[in-house]
């Protein structure tokens, strides 16, 4: 009672006080106090030992943000010099502690279950996009099923399938886009529709293919529009383009839904897409089912996820050709080689080893995630360090960095795609964390996936439907331009507008 009674006198002394001054001299106090608190603040902190160095900052709760939103890869570098690989810095009212370079990667990529969840650093940036009940809205084990169930319809044997599928929607999309033969190509936008279009087409089957020549494509925009950066901080609000967001999700909810029950109901469940292989597997561990709701959330969850990433990677590297006429050469003399006039098949892919790595040097260069982020659950040691992050602080790693790196990539800022030849495989100790193996070691300094218990399952998908898609274009155009510099202010990492490309056909 003692040191509640002490505060209220405490209180009406510096209320007493501040009633005798002017209205300006009250105005400026309350204008100043976060101020003089936020800075008494980071003195505070900085006299604790086992805290990681925090940046400097001046506007209370938002911190660090404005550099690190428009310029990360630059503030980190800026940081790296003066605090070195471990630092911490204030993002809109959370506290986020870098671990820069490989044994960063392995700090937090491989940080224990319990130490660190993505869910809670996550879900009110996907949750609101989504639906309920999947990936970031449920217990870990159950996103680890979901990603096992995932991957049953993204097998060699299917991919087998969809190749054929992906480049005839490449094809028409040349043919109905009139942009490709007159006039120029804004290359963000044709390729997140191609990246849809193609997506939709082999992971949700023909019929939700055919919606989207329709009014359904409005709605896959509203839902687009609702997932953006702005939901770290509020995931909802009474305005219009939150609205859209919530409508667009129930009603594409309910069309994934109708066809989930009109199979199930006409007994037609065979391999044809993801739908189909959710509707098989789809029963956790523990005996219960997955709604048709959660279903419908999962398709969402995944086609959203592989959309942004996709259409970033296919734009980059059509941009970075469009600089290198002689690898576009060189390309379609591979192209060539390998095809001999046939069609592109899946195995055609394994054996072109400049496509494959055009995407792998486009993934190094622009890394669509900039920054992935843990929010720590347990007080955790920073090895090698007398660092502690406490509990309801933030981890953010960030490969995308070291992918710029000279130390880990010679001549880091020229795309070369010819440094990844004659690079062996190494026979590395995997580990499964329910959704089949993944290599245990994450301390490469490339990761474009991620790794550990949340690393991606679409990395071959992406590979494939990127694959072809790069194929189709150097079989039927030539260009040139110029790269634009990245726009970081996105989910992911996309080029500055404009980014019109103009195309020749061959
Ligand atoms: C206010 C500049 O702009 O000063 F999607 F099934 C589906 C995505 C994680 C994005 C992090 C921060 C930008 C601050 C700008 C699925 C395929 C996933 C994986 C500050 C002044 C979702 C964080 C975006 C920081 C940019 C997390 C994705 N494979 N998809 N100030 O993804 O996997 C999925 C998984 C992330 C980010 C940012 C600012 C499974 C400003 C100006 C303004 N970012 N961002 N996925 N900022 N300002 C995904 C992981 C999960
Ligand atoms: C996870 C990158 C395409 C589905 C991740 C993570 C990264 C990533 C870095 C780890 C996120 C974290 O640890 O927080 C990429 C890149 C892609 C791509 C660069 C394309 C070039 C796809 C595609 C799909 C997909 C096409 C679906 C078909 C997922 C899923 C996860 C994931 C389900 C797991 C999330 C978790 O366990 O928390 N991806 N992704 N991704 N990705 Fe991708």
């Amino acid at each position: 009672m003692g040191f509640v009674q002490d505060t209220l006198d405490i209180g009406s002394q510096v209320w007493n006080l501040v009633s005798e001054l002017s209205l300006l001299q009250q105005i400026t106090i309350v204008v100043a106090a976060p101020f003089v608190y936020s800075l008494l603040w980071q003195f505070l902190y900085s006299l604790k030992p086992n805290r990681a160095p925090l940046v400097t900052y001046y506007i209370p709760w938002v911190g660090s943000a404005v550099p690190y939103g428009m310029q990360p890869y630059a503030f980190f570098e800026n940081c790296q010099k003066k605090y070195g690989d471990v630092f911490a810095f204030m993002l809109l009212g959370r506290v986020m502690t870098v671990y820069l370079g490989p044994k960063g990667h392995e700090f937090i990529l491989n940080a224990k279950l319990n130490d660190v969840s993505a869910e809670d650093a996550y879900a009110h940036l996907t949750t609101p996009t989504f639906g309920e009940g999947v990936i970031y809205d449920c217990p870990n084990w159950k996103l680890m099923e979901q990603k096992k169930f995932c991957k049953a319809a993204l097998t060699r044997e299917n991919f087998i399938k969809y190749i054929p599928k992906i480049r005839e929607e490449v094809l028409k999309y040349f043919s109905t886009t009139p942009e490709f033969d007159e006039g120029s190509v804004d290359v963000p936008k044709s390729q997140a529709e191609m990246t849809i279009f193609t997506a939709s087409r082999v992971l949700l089957g023909d019929d939700i293919r055919r919606k989207l020549d329709t009014g359904f494509a409005q709605l896959y925009s509203d839902l687009d529009k609702g997932f953006t950066p702005i939901n770290f901080v509020f995931p909802n609000l009474p305005l219009p383009h939150y609205r859209k967001r919530d409508e667009a999700r129930e009603t594409v909810a309910s069309t994934y839904m109708s066809l989930i029950n009109k199979r199930r109901d006409e007994n037609d469940i065979q391999e044809r897409d993801l739908i189909d292989h959710l509707m098989r597997t789809s029963t956790y561990k523990d005996g219960t089912k997955m709604t048709d709701r959660e279903l419908a959330h999962l398709l969402i969850g995944v086609l959203m996820g592989g959309q942004h990433t996709s259409a970033s990677t296919s734009a980059w590297f059509l941009l970075h050709l469009g600089e290198r006429p002689d690898l576009q050469q060189e390309l379609a003399e591979e192209i060539e080689k390998v095809l001999q006039g046939r069609e592109l098949e899946y195995d055609d892919l394994q054996n072109m080893p400049l496509v494959n790595n055009i995407i792998k040097e486009t993934l190094r260069l622009h890394m669509p995630l900039h920054s992935i982020m843990r929010k720590v659950t347990n007080p955790l040691v920073v090895p090698n360090t007398k660092y502690v992050v406490p509990k309801g602080h933030y981890v953010l790693v960030t490969p995308g960095y070291a992918h710029l790196s000279n130390t880990y990539f010679p001549a880091a800022d020229q795309f070369d795609p010819h440094r990844w030849e004659d690079q062996q495989k190494g026979s590395e100790d995997s580990v499964d964390y329910g959704f089949g193996k993944v290599t245990k070691a994450v301390s490469s300094p490339y990761l474009p996936f991620g790794g550990g218990r949340h690393r991606c399952i679409g990395e071959q998908f992406a590979y494939v439907q990127l694959g072809t898609i790069l194929v189709t274009y150097i079989q039927n155009f030539t260009w040139k331009c110029k790269v634009p510099d990245p726009d970081f202010t996105s989910m992911v990492v996309l080029p500055t507008e404009p980014a019109d490309v103009k195309f020749v056909r061959k």
